[in-house]
């Protein structure tokens, strides 16, 4: 299987990570999204959405890495996607609401637009509106995250085993440390966070958004 990633990708990170830690061998194929390789026609071709991650078995190609990782995991037989119908559902609830909630507000609405230069709002008062607006909805699906879908008794997003809903969220938090966030309200998604890091691979597949973070060194940005 070939995956079309590129490293700093938040959307990509988790099919990495977890075909990493489940040993899943994928063919890498760089899409340079910061040079518009994603518009070229050869990937046009492939994606007509310009995004990555792609992921490509033989001749079937699926986008959408919430997708991509549900079809890693059925594929392999992974359980961090359980077969009980119940359980099954918890982690599609799970990875629908990091999709819609958490990736919207916590890194569209809030990080994004202030680690990015191209989704920077136009004006000073506009980036400055959209920066606390985007604060305030973060802040109340990261206090949602902690107290209720991690809580105290809870290790990974749905009880006590980890899922590929670990995978997409963890990624998806740790998107804030590139902006400095360090979630200190949180207790409980700290913990889970140095839970996820703590996995073998974690370090390697952040290399690239690391970096990132180190040539944003000396900058402010607004942060929880
Ligand atoms: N809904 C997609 C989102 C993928 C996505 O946003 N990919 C970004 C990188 S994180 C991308 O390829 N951006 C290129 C562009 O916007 O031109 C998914 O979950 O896989």
């Amino acid at each position: 299987m070939k995956l079309y990633y590129h490293p700093a990708s938040t959307s990509c990170r988790p099919a990495m990570l977890f075909a990493a830690e489940a040993n899943i061998p994928l063919d890498y194929q760089l899409v340079d999204i910061f040079t518009g390789e994603q518009y070229k026609p050869a990937f046009e071709g492939i994606n007509p959405n310009h995004l990555v991650p792609v992921l490509e078995d033989g001749g079937f190609r699926l986008t959408e890495v919430s997708a991509i990782l549900k079809y890693l995991a059925d594929k392999t037989g992974s359980p961090a996607y359980p077969q009980d119908l119940q359980q099954r559902a918890r982690v599609n609830e799970r990875m629908d609401w990091f999709n819609t909630q958490i990736n919207r507000e916590f890194n569209y609405g809030f990080i994004y637009p202030q680690i990015f230069g191209f989704m920077k709002r136009p004006t000073e008062e506009s980036q400055n509106v959209q920066v606390q607006w985007g604060k305030e909805r973060a802040q109340g699906w990261l206090k949602v995250l902690n107290d209720n879908v991690l809580g105290p008794g809870s290790n990974y997003v749905c009880g006590d085993k980890l899922t590929i809903a670990d995978y997409l969220g963890a990624c998806m938090i740790a998107s804030g440390e590139v902006a400095g966030c360090q979630f200190s309200d949180y207790p409980n998604v700290c913990a889970w966070l140095g839970r996820m890091k703590a996995l073998p691979s974690w370090g390697k597949v952040h290399e690239a958004i690391n970096g990132y973070a180190a040539s944003l060194k000396g900058q402010s940005f607004v942060t929880v």
